[in-house]
């Protein structure tokens, strides 16, 4: 076993790359999580999925416990919150805010503007855990001992995550035999796999036990003929309606084994007594129509009789699942400098980054992001939700839901440039889902002269699109309009124009809401939206010192209206379609309010330069238009991005873990990589206090993003910082390490994409680029801003040589054309 370790870590190999940049050695270190002890918490163990089924081993020596998932369990279902009243007070909720009466408008909406209460029944529900599986040990005792707490010791424990091939180890020597358990989620069979060896004979005994905090039953399914049996757990839970059932689950377990006994029963769970390899088996479906599985179950079948009839048969499940998992994991590639610490146990990895420089790190974290990502959806799935797939209660912090202010937008925002393009199927099937429910929210709460849909801040998997229940954070009515700003990124990543065909729709419907709603604010006559909120955050209205929350027109909607207006227009002329609802688009766009600058010159959040409850806030909502948006930069707006910069000191570097996962974006934006490198150590910050052992902001050892409790959202936003660091192009140009720490003075990337339908690597050195291989996916003309520090840069394609001194490399390339760029 421990030569297996040694192997696995000395794995040196190489990625073939196309082109001329030399093949780098793949850094083992940074495809890899790997400790020297079981977790302790749940936050140390490992996240395993395949975009619908997760498990999470804590690779416990006597009893391992093993958290299981399946994305679609919710709780709840479909249910009316339509709010009459709500569109009945609409007007005085405007008219006090026209009035500067923000306060009384806030008191107004706690009674009327809120989602009501579902006459016929029905809850929201949450996303709930799957099953606990257990399983316990026993191990032979080479000498008398005289009690069973006089265990032998445990020596060589390792357990670890091969990011690579989404593969979970754990092993460890006892009294003189080598124990191994490997884990991983099927990526093609569509089952968790465990599988136990031992080093001797008879020396495997356990018993796999599943459970569930509520709402389970196990019973057992008997074998055919010679067939073991199954276990199942099953059970349904609460749709919040009475008489009518919810989301019924079901788990199945079968144990495959060479040598040993085996034993079934609902008591005592599956036993294996004196075996000496063995393969716990499991399969798991609910009955969301939507997860497209089979919900008799029976999938694990296959795989069972596959692993009875050839005992080679596991190799190849677990290679078939190596290469399915690999033809995404591989896609990008990223090298950093190498520090000693990168050999530490990740924990230790982390603790150490507090004290000492480690650039490495941020490759291993982005290579954990892109694994996350992988793991927690999947064509056909659910997109991943506030803790992607992994959950390990029954009562998830926040529901487990979808919050549209920030949350589910940032689970996406490395998708692209990561080359995960595909996996943004299920957030667009998310999103038309939610239209219809989206146009009746629009009606009963806007009033009927409102068009098209909208979603307020959260949603789930039943389509809730009503407000909040409290309109200081509910309020909030642009969590579709965000959304649209995902589809229309893919569109601009793949240039898909059939994409673009069946998305148009849904941003025209959304615009459509917003064009039918928007009012005049009294003082300039600007067309703002009213009431909503800027997300989450408080202010004061003149000396008033109650905080308030419900506005007219925050920075942020008129940022991600200007761009979903834009996006609308631009559609319509690239799809030849209402030139005449575009030309209105256009119109409003002039009424809209400009962005200002407050008098202390930070960028203002609200509409009034209102002083805010808390500086240091979490959500820095107004700064969308810097990022994720596309309307401030320093070149193309110096003063707005020098607003954004006084913006951000103020904030201060700290915040919830996502909070601080944006603020690297937001410097990678700014150009400024040391400033953004400061905040990627803030994120990175170990979440668990040592001495009082509470959750604080930060990451937690096994990298899961602290906000606290764990939320991806963190995971995944400090994975598209990372990516905004070394590569943008947003602006309508490739901007080639636009970001760079000083500490990343030296590295390489392969296969980050970049919007147009290219393909982008790079190499680096001093902190200045070398040499790029541009690949286009689609024909077109790219330009790349001529990267900080080079001179000349020497462009071939196709054997044709070009020389550049600009500030400007313009290239045109044929689809799959090559320009190998080189620069001095
Ligand atoms: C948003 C944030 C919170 C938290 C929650 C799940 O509402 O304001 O910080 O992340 O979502």
């Amino acid at each position: 076993m421990k030569t297996l370790f040694a192997f696995f870590l000395l794995l040196v190999t190489c990625n073939s790359v196309m082109g001329t940049i030399p093949a780098i050695p793949a850094d083992v270190h940074n495809h890899q999580l790997y400790y020297t002890a079981p977790a302790t918490i749940w936050e140390e163990t490992l996240p395993l999925g395949n975009g619908r089924l997760g498990m999470m081993p804590d690779g416990g020596v006597d009893r391992e416990h093993i958290v299981l998932n399946e994305i679609s369990l919710w709780s709840g279902m479909e249910a009316d919150y339509g709010n009459p009243d709500a569109s009945r007070s609409l007007p005085a909720i405007q008219q006090l805010l026209f009035e500067g009466k923000n306060k009384e408008a806030q008191e107004l909406m706690y009674g009327s503007f809120v989602p009501k209460k579902p006459e016929s029944g029905g809850t929201y529900g949450n996303y709930q855990m799957l099953a606990d599986l257990n399983i316990d040990f026993s191990f032979p005792h080479r000498r008398k001992t005289t009690s069973e707490n006089d265990a032998a010791p445990v020596t060589d424990y390792r357990r670890w995550l091969d990011l690579r091939d989404a593969v979970a180890y754990t092993s460890f020597t006892k009294e003189g035999i080598d124990y191994q358990r490997e884990y991983f989620t099927s990526r093609d069979k569509d089952v968790m796999i465990i599988h136990l060896t031992a080093s001797r004979r008879r020396a495997l005994s356990f018993s796999a036990q599943l459970s569930r905090p509520k709402q389970g039953v196990v019973s057992v399914l008997p074998g055919i003929g010679k067939e073991e049996g199954t276990l199942l757990l099953e059970g349904t839970l609460d749709s919040g309606k009475p008489g009518r059932e919810g989301m019924k689950y079901r788990v199945a377990m079968r144990l495959i084994s060479k040598g040993g006994k085996q034993n079934i029963s609902a008591e005592r769970g599956i036993t294996l007594t004196q075996g000496r390899e063995a393969w716990l088996v499991l399969s798991a479906t609910t009955s969301y129509a939507a997860s497209g599985t089979d919900f008799s179950g029976n999938r694990y079948k296959e795989v069972c009789d596959s692993l009875l009839n050839a005992a080679t048969q596991h190799v190849q499940i677990k290679e078939s699942h190596i290469a399915s998992h690999r033809t995404f994991y591989d896609r990008v590639s990223l090298t950093l400098p190498f520090t000693e610490d990168d050999v530490l146990p990740t924990n230790e990895r982390i603790t150490r980054f507090t004290e000492r420089e480690s650039p490495a790190l941020a490759a291993l974290y982005y290579n954990y992001g892109r694994y996350l990502f992988i793991s927690s959806t999947r064509p056909g799935s659910l997109p991943p939700n506030l803790q992607g797939l992994w959950a390990n209660g029954v009562e998830t912090p926040w529901n487990g839901d979808y919050h549209t202010n920030i949350n589910i937008q940032m689970n996406h925002w490395p998708l692209e440039q990561a080359g995960l393009s595909e996996l943004y199927q299920p957030l667009t099937a998310l999103i038309e889902r939610l239209i219809p429910s989206g146009e009746e929210t629009a009606r009963t709460f806007y009033g009927t002269h409102a068009q098209g849909w909208v979603l307020h801040m959260m949603t789930n998997i039943w389509n809730y699109t009503a407000p909040g229940e409290h309109p200081s954070w509910g309020a909030t009515n642009t969590g579709g309009a965000w959304l649209c700003a995902h589809l229309w990124e893919h569109y601009q990543y793949t240039q898909d124009i059939e994409f673009l065909k069946r998305i148009y729709p849904v941003l025209k419907g959304a615009s459509e809401f917003f064009y039918s709603t928007m009012v005049r604010e009294p003082k300039h006559g600007w067309l703002v939206t009213a009431p909503t909120s800027s997300p989450e955050n408080a202010f004061f209205v003149g000396n008033d010192p109650t905080p308030v929350s419900v506005c007219m027109g925050p920075t942020m909607d008129v940022q991600l209206l200007t761009e979903l207006y834009t996006n609308v227009i631009e559609a319509t002329s690239i799809l030849e379609c209402d030139a005449d609802y575009a030309a209105k688009l256009r119109e409003a766009l002039d009424k809209f309010p400009p962005m200002q600058i407050s008098k202390g010159g930070y960028l203002q959040e609200w509409l009034e330069d209102y002083k805010e409850q808390d500086v240091h806030h979490r959500h820095v909502s107004h700064l969308y238009g810097l990022h994720p948006g596309n309307l401030i930069s320093p070149d193309a707006t110096p003063e707005l991005a020098n607003a954004c910069r006084e913006t951000l000191n103020r904030r201060g570097d700290g915040g919830t873990g996502w909070s601080r996962a944006w603020k690297v974006n937001f410097w990678a934006r700014l150009g400024d990589g040391d400033r953004a490198w400061t905040l990627f150590k803030s994120l990175l910050y170990p979440a668990v206090d040592p001495q009082t052992k509470r959750y604080g902001s930060g990451t937690f050892p096994n990298l899961f993003c602290s906000h606290p409790p764990f939320q991806i959202d963190g995971n995944y936003g400090g994975t598209a910082g990372i990516g905004e660091m070394l590569l943008q192009s947003h602006e309508g140009f490739i901007h080639l390490l636009p970001a760079l720490p000083k500490s990343w003075h030296t590295g390489s990337f392969h296969g980050m994409k970049a919007r147009g339908g290219i393909s982008v690597d790079l190499e680096w050195k001093d902190g200045k680029a070398v040499k790029a291989i541009l690949t286009a996916t689609i024909p077109g003309t790219f330009h790349v801003k001529m990267p900080e520090g080079v001179i000349r840069a020497k462009a071939i394609i196709d054997g044709q040589s070009n020389n550049y001194t600009g500030k400007t490399i313009s290239l045109s390339l044929p689809e799959k054309g090559e320009c190998v760029l080189s620069f001095e």
